[in-house]
């Protein structure tokens, strides 16, 4: 027991030293889960609103925190339009140089996503510590109805190899009932050394690996209501929720014939490590931040 939740409790007390308010970039608009800005809502029952949500992911060494970073959606919905734009705004920290940054959303609570908009380098490359950051990223017209995930995703230029990702729980109306997105696959890169590695980049002659964004698999999402299955199909999950809504049914089908074993497995330790982590970090919500985020802070310093 020791030795599994070695791995959780370094991320316990990386959230607690970084609990800084000047740190890098967090999702503001809409409320990334579980955002401490004004007008964000109240966490779900059992979760602590996160003080650190600027905080990233993980880096190239280490994954600290799951996709999303919080697997447990907002009770509360935005509701956006299909083919609205959204005005997206972030807690703005330190901006590490910009870098690249992925919007996607998922169907099926995280499991499947389409990106819907990618910016290379230039994404926070204009941002400033403590004043509002925007970026317009509008919703596909032909996204269909329902509850939505809507990711962020950041690759920063300088510093610490790391992956940025909050989520916020939109609902999406006024789309159709039925259909499907299509566009390429997220790149999670800086995330694990079984990731990408995308070196710094703080110069226009550096390589930047854009190349492995241009080279992001095609996805194909299918949304639609619990009968009708379509025909070509390698993956079917469905929606656990028991609203009282109508089952969504939200299909996948990749677009290469690589099988992806690594999606089962990755969504597996995830929850299990958010589970664990929520149960770790509870009790030390009233503690004192203690420096021993000794790799990253010496970083900032550096940089900063
Ligand atoms: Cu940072």
């Amino acid at each position: 027991m020791i030795f599994k939740n070695t791995i959780l409790a370094s991320a316990a007390l990386l959230c607690l030293s970084a609990m800084t308010a000047e740190a890098h970039v967090g999702l503001k608009t809409p409320c990334g889960r579980y955002q401490p800005a004004a007008g964000c809502p109240a966490p779900p029952s059992g979760q602590a609103i996160d003080y650190d949500i600027n905080s990233p992911i993980g880096t190239h060494d280490s994954k600290t925190f799951p996709i999303c970073k919080h697997t447990v959606p907002y009770a509360t919905r935005t509701k956006y339009a299909a083919g609205q734009t959204i005005n997206t705004d972030y807690s703005v920290g330190a901006p590490h140089g910009g870098g690249h940054c992925q919007w996607a959303l998922s169907y099926d609570d995280g499991k499947t996503w389409v990106v819907i908009k990618t910016m290379i380098r230039s994404c926070l490359a204009t941002a400033t510590g403590g004043a509002p950051y925007n970026v317009p990223v509008q919703i596909p017209a032909n996204a269909p109805s329902g509850k939505a995930t809507f990711m962020w995703l950041w690759n920063n230029a300088i510093g610490n190899r790391e992956l940025y990702s909050n989520c916020a729980d939109i609902e999406i109306t006024g789309g159709p009932a039925s259909g499907s997105l299509t566009g390429p696959e997220p790149l999670f890169a800086n995330y694990g050394t079984d990731s990408l590695l995308i070196p710094e980049f703080p110069l226009a002659s550096q390589p930047d690996k854009s190349e492995a964004f241009a080279a992001r698999k095609t996805v194909t999402i299918t949304v639609g209501k619990g009968g009708a299955a379509p025909p070509k199909t390698t993956t079917t999950v469905k929606h656990t929720t028991t609203k009282a809504a109508p089952k969504p049914t939200t299909t996948v089908k990749h677009t290469t014939t690589k099988p992806k074993p690594t999606t089962t497995a990755k969504h597996t330790s995830t929850k299990k490590a958010n589970a664990t982590k929520t149960a770790a970090a509870a009790p030390t919500k009233s503690s004192k931040p203690k420096p021993t985020h000794k790799h990253h802070h010496r970083e900032h310093h550096r940089r900063h």
